[in-house]
């Protein structure tokens, strides 16, 4: 038995089946008090690296009131559903007044509640009963643009020399040589530059025209934003997802994460830095990777998201080339700099649902999120996913609603999620992918996620332990490790969806053979090299010692 360190507890694990005399023999060995062990990791700076992160969608997540509109009380209720699933920090899409123009990102006052979801009061309500139950709490912080009915936009547009008449890009004409970008893409239309007729002078607009874009290259632009951030770090938020960060700045040769921009991202820092363990976490704007984000490693971003594998992991998993799946972790291991830690998705508020890039494939879903939660980085769930919801197909605001239907969390009618009528048309197929259901089918997408978070938790070796991608000599067998100081993990995935596959790792060096902890397949070492089963499009974790 080797000793490990820390707080060990001697557990007795055994078959504990009731023919005793066919049981293998009950093997016994030093475990960690993995309990203890969760509360040590999500203690102190690093917390963010052990921690399941889950984004939010408040309108569609529980009603209290009955409106059709969910809010914060009724986030406040599922905290306990959140905590069960193994969930400890929030990322809330943007719960601040808006005319919803575009979901919420179109913020009209960056220092108060949408009516709709509450108030203030119920904010600081929110943060403290998730502090409660160790459950940290980002918000996201839209700084490129504001709403139109911002105020800050309504006094800029009353003329051309108030106070603010600067504080947004306005010109003569519909474009600047200086301003080499247009609208993002064509979701938010085709012309950047829109008239005010109060004004008469275009102002310029990344996004949907009820969203004009700040000028950054006014200090007081800057010191404003940074003001707002200071705002929540007051009131006690645990950071902030930031929208299009690379966006702030515009320039004649591009307008994406150029130096001004950089420049302001370590002023956020930098007031980040000034409050106990505050992360924030970078949207990429680069689906190639995310090492930009990160600077030296110690003076931008936490977090970035990595899209190479969040938003374009349905192409590996198409396919049957392990190769494909491991290639954006091992690009991000060599780009990245040290003490930089992806994000990982598999979906978001942006994107279809998970269940559509799988291509309705099951088990493409689960392997996703096998992935996503074993893999160097930490995790983002995006609401419903461990339900694999279906897509809706009414459109409120814009094609991305698909993936924005209510929460299913009963067999109830309005499924638990309002006693009104919804704001927007469930998803498909609910009365199968609600909570109450899933929760009592032990091979529903539900048991999986739960299952896998808890043997995820209170070990090192996922949240920040060292990656080793190994070749097998079976192309459709994805095989790596994860090992911090003490531990030893494999991760095993069956990327031929027909057939179960037996293949061998030449050079995996393990310290001894595999004990499963989750999912299905065998793993024995032999010499230098080990030896893997892994069922059809299947998923496993052993513990290897
Ligand atoms: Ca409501
Ligand atoms: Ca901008």
């Amino acid at each position: 038995m080797r000793l490990l360190a820390g707080t060990l507890a001697l557990i007795l694990l055994c078959s504990c089946s009731s023919d005793a005399a066919d049981a293998p023999p009950p093997v016994t060995y030093a475990e960690k008090d993995r309990p203890a062990e969760a509360k040590r990791l999500l203690t102190g700076r690093d917390w963010y690296r052990h921690a399941v992160f889950y984004e939010v969608n408040i309108r569609s997540f529980q009603d209290a009131d009955g409106d059709g509109i969910g809010d914060l009380k009724g986030l406040i209720s599922r905290l306990d559903d959140l905590q069960a699933l193994g969930v400890d920090a929030l990322w809330l899409m943007p719960m601040y007044p808006t005319p919803f123009v575009d979901s919420g990102y179109d913020i009209a006052d960056y220092r108060d509640i949408n009516r709709d979801y509450g108030a203030l009061a119920d904010f600081d309500e929110l943060l403290s009963k998730a502090h409660a139950r160790g459950i940290r709490v980002m918000v996201d912080l839209v700084l490129n643009h504001t709403s139109d009915q911002h105020a800050w936009f309504t006094e800029s547009r009353s003329s051309k020399t108030n106070p603010k008449a600067d504080w947004y890009i306005w010109r003569d004409t519909p474009g600047d040589p200086n301003i080499g970008c247009g609208t993002v893409n064509d979701t938010f239309g085709k012309d950047a530059w829109k008239l005010d007729p109060t004004r008469n002078q275009y102002y310029f607009h990344r996004f949907y025209a009820g969203q004009p874009d700040l000028n950054y290259r006014n200090p007081e632009v800057v010191q404003a934003t940074l003001d707002v951030a200071k705002f929540w770090l007051d009131r006690g938020v645990d950071g902030f997802r930031c929208d299009v960060i690379a966006l702030l700045y515009e320039s004649k040769d591009g307008c994406d994460f150029i130096p001004e921009t950089q420049e302001y991202i370590r002023k956020l820092r930098a007031l980040l830095d000034g409050y106990p363990d505050r992360v924030m976490v970078a949207e990429s704007t680069d689906y190639s990777g995310s090492s930009a984000y990160y600077g030296t490693g110690k003076d931008m971003f936490h977090m970035a998201f990595n899209f190479q594998y969040g938003y374009l992991w349905g192409l590996p998993f198409a396919g049957n080339a392990a190769k494909n799946v491991a290639r954006p972790f091992e690009d991000s291991a060599k780009k990245n700099p040290e003490g930089a830690q992806d994000g990982l998705v598999i979906g978001s508020h942006d994107v279809n649902r998970a269940f559509v890039a799988a291509r309705e494939i099951e088990s493409r879903w689960l392997r996703a999120a096998f992935v996503q939660l074993t893999m160097p980085g930490t995790p983002y769930i995006y609401y419903g996913e461990e339900l694999a919801l279906r897509p809706g197909t009414q459109v409120v605001v814009d094609g991305r609603d698909s993936a924005r239907t209510p929460m299913l969390w009963s067999k109830a009618a309005g499924f638990g999620f309002t006693t009104g009528k919804p704001w927007i048309a469930f998803g498909a197929e609910p009365e199968k992918t609600n909570l109450e259901v899933e929760k009592a089918d032990p091979k529903s997408t539900y048991s999986f996620y739960r299952k896998l978070l808890s043997v995820r938790r209170g070990r090192e070796a996922f949240g920040g332990g060292a990656l080793q991608i190994l070749a097998a000599d079976d192309p459709t067998v994805l095989f790596y490790t994860r090992a911090s100081s003490d531990e030893t993990y494999v991760m095993v995935v069956g990327m031929d969806e027909d057939d179960g596959h037996t293949a061998t790792v030449a050079g995996a060096n393990l310290p001894g053979d595999g004990q499963l902890l989750f999912g299905e397949g065998a793993l024995v070492r032999e010499g230098s090299a080990a030896k893997v089963t892994i069922p059809a499009a299947g998923t496993a974790i052993f513990r290897v010692r």
